[in-house]
């Protein structure tokens, strides 16, 4: 390698330099037009500014020029240097601008599009039938009382004179939680517990909603299904009163039409008992395909609570009485809107729970 090639020793034409640090700015301004993305700008920047750059060779050939040219020189390069790296870092930023506009673009923001709905709940259909029967009873002067869904057998068989060798307690039909408690098989026990919560107060008057689990499964038995039950204990308390009761209770909840009738029955907790029909809701009682042909559809169980149970609860029966009833809220839900299976409760399809309300 000779000294000219390796320009060590080669004297410095310092106004060419100049000039030509001049010239290459112009150059890499023009160039920059050109650098559409990061690579490009990083190979000018490089070429531009890089250790064999004119810039860095002008800055080294500092030590090599006369002194009188120093201070031009210096200025210049210093100059370009920083105008040139200016102009990459200005390019930079337009380019950054760019593809944030590509991408704001890409996925632009219409405002003008109408707002997605939101979704609003609503109350279940169960719900619904539930609210109606307790204003109901409500209004009639009944409060609302409950208790606990996982009981005691003893509360929820023995007290109710429910016997021990009764279907009820077999573990076929009930689901038990070890020997001495289960998830309650009716909403009865709200009354024991009530009643022994407030003997020898009168009257009693309460409504029991809530859940109950029984062993069954099929279109018109769920293995949870929900009941009202309601008691009323009080000095001279007659099956009079239980009827009208009743009778008022069914023309609120399907119309001032409506016609009762009380069948005999037979419940462990009541003596004596009935099942309640009313005039059938789709015929008013011609009979149908609804009520089968008969005009009528049972809606509830009731009766005179059974002495035995007053006593259990800590009243007694020779200075009181009292009615019971209750009713399954499915069933009852079932004939308010013509729905053919209970399980269509539960299933928590849209297209069902929308149709209500
Ligand atoms: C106490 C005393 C008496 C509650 C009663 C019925 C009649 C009845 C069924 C209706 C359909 C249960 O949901 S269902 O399967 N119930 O027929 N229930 S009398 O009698 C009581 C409750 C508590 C202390």
């Amino acid at each position: 390698m000779t000294d000219r090639e390796s320009g060590l020793v080669e004297p410095v034409d310092v106004d060419a330099l100049v000039q030509r640090l001049e010239q290459a700015r112009a150059e890499l301004e023009e160039r920059l037009e050109g650098a559409g993305d990061p690579a490009q700008l990083e190979e000018l920047r490089v070429r531009y500014l890089g250790r064999r750059s004119l810039v860095a060779q002008a800055l080294s050939a500092l030590g090599r020029v006369p002194a009188a040219d120093r201070p031009r020189l210096g200025r210049t390069a210093n100059e370009v240097r920083q105008a040139m790296a200016d102009a990459l870092e200005a390019h930079r930023q337009r380019l950054l601008a760019a593809e944030k506009e590509r991408r704001l673009a890409a996925e632009a923001l219409d405002l003008t599009l109408p707002g997605r709905p939101p979704l609003l709940g609503r109350r279940h259909p169960l719900r619904i039938v539930l609210e109606e029967i307790e204003d109901i009873f409500l209004s009639m002067g009944f409060t609302i009382a409950g208790g606990p869904e996982v009981e005691y057998s003893s509360l929820n068989f023995d007290l109710l004179n429910i016997p021990p060798d009764h279907p009820a307690r077999d573990m076929q039909d009930s689901f038990y939680i070890d020997a001495s408690r289960l998830l309650r098989t009716h909403t009865s026990p709200v009354q024991i517990r009530y009643m022994q919560a407030h003997a020898p107060r009168l009257p009693v008057r309460i409504i029991a909603p809530g859940r109950v689990f029984r062993r069954d499964d099929d279109p018109t038995h769920s293995p949870v299904f929900h009941q009202v039950e309601g008691l009323l204990v009080d000095r001279g308390v007659s099956m009079a009163h239980l009827k009208g009761t009743l009778l008022a209770f069914a023309r609120r909840l399907f119309g001032p039409e409506t016609r009762i009738r009380l069948r005999p029955s037979y419940f462990p907790f009541t003596e004596p008992s009935a099942e309640v029909d009313v005039s059938c809701t789709s015929c008013g009682g011609a009979g149908c395909r609804v009520c089968g042909g008969s005009g009528w559809l049972e809606i509830l169980g009731c009766g005179m609570v059974h002495p035995q149970v007053l006593r259990n609860g800590g009243y007694d029966p020779e200075e009181v009485s009292g009615f019971a009833f209750g009713m399954g809220v499915e069933r009852i839900a079932m004939l308010r809107y013509g729905i053919d299976d209970l399980r269509r409760f539960f299933q928590n399809d849209l297209r069902f729970l929308e149709q209500f309300e």
